[in-house]
């Protein structure tokens, strides 16, 4: 065990004699490690600063979620924070801010979807955690990251890594970037909805939800709640769709198998099951273009980091950015091919 995570642990724990501590590999922004002691397991992690400059705000909001629902009768686990011996939940050390929350028993999660039963299942038990969020104060929740779904300014962004960036990045990146640049009229047709404002995940991707290890096609939580904030639903649609009817991993730029119409539907049943009665007729009505700027602006985020120089998502060979930044586009490319075909 590494001395600085001994050191981490004994904020937490009388002892540490009995401990086991594993990294758990997966998320992109966080260090997250799983935390085994006699009695019972727990997830540490390091929170990434950087990215959440106010980690007293991400604690705010997991627990004004988590109140809510543990008043309700949602069926599904919630995320529990743990105290340090001193009573609180942010732990502040010189190696920076740490958070423990109790690791969800018997349970299991996937970097990739296995079957069409699993995304329908999945896809309700998002469907069914907004249901229970829909009666929520909103007005206690402020944003972990601020200006996360403020799409203009991603481009921005986007723009100004452009200028900044080596002529050797653009020649690298040249087909992607002309692609990114053509298709932003679907972004400006997302935008000039009205959306209706509502609680929402913000990272709906596969490996943020927990199944029975038992049964595989049983969601028994929605975890990472570090992005929860307001916005529309279909937000979370669009990042359901873009991690699960995607058959490939994250960063592979193989065009085949990148869009699957089945699980896309499957997915869009299983969202629907328990809201479709609570949505409006402009949420019900878009889907599909939420999906695509979803999708689109996660090609964005990973092309603009990419001709950064790759400060913000971990990174463990140089072209990955690049390649997730294709892997996107392929989704996009294969869902305008159904789209014309569904029309
Ligand atoms: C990041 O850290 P992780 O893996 O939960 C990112 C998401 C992206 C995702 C892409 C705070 O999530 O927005 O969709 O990577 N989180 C943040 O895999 O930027
Ligand atoms: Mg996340």
């Amino acid at each position: 065990m590494e001395v600085t995570l001994e050191k981490i642990l004994t904020h937490y724990f009388q002892s540490i004699d009995h401990l086991t501590i594993t990294p758990l590999e997966g998320g992109l922004i966080n260090a997250t490690f799983k935390v085994v002691s006699l009695e019972k397991s727990f997830i540490l992690q390091k929170i990434n600063t950087a990215v959440f400059p106010d980690p007293e705000q991400l604690v705010r909001n997991i627990l004004r979620v988590s109140d809510h629902l543990n008043k309700t009768d949602y069926p599904n686990e919630v995320i529990q924070l743990v105290p340090n011996l001193k009573g609180e939940l942010l732990t502040y050390t010189q190696g920076g801010v740490w958070r423990m929350t109790d690791f969800i028993d018997r349970s299991t999660c996937f970097q990739q979807v296995q079957s069409l039963e699993q995304a329908f299942e999945a896809a309700k038990a998002l469907g069914l955690w907004h249901r229970y969020c829909f009666g929520m104060n909103l007005e206690t929740i402020q944003p972990g990251i601020v200006d996360f779904l403020a799409y203009d300014i991603r481009m921005k962004n986007f723009h100004q890594a452009l200028e900044n960036t080596t002529d050797e990045l653009i020649q690298t990146a040249q087909s992607e970037i002309n692609y990114l640049l053509e298709h932003q009229t679907y972004l400006q047709n997302y935008t000039a909805l009205q959306l209706p404002q509502r609680l929402i995940h913000a990272d709906a991707k596969i490996s943020n939800f927990l199944f029975s290890e038992t049964d595989f096609m049983h969601p028994i939580a929605l975890i990472d709640w570090d992005t929860l904030m307001i916005g529309s639903v279909l937000v979370d649609f669009g990042d359901m769709v873009r991690t699960f009817s995607n058959l490939n991993a994250e960063d592979d730029p193989n065009p085949n198998n990148s869009f699957s119409p089945d699980y896309y539907l499957a997915i869009k049943k299983g969202f629907l099951y328990h809201l479709e009665d609570r949505l409006t007729p402009i949420e019900l009505a878009n889907f599909e273009l939420t999906a695509f700027v979803v999708v689109y602006i996660q090609a964005v985020r990973f092309l603009t980091d990419y001709l950064q120089g790759n400060p913000y998502y971990t990174i463990q060979y140089a072209e990955q950015n690049l390649n997730r930044t294709i892997n996107q586009i392929n989704w996009l490319k294969a869902m305008q091919i159904y789209q014309s075909n569904d029309t």
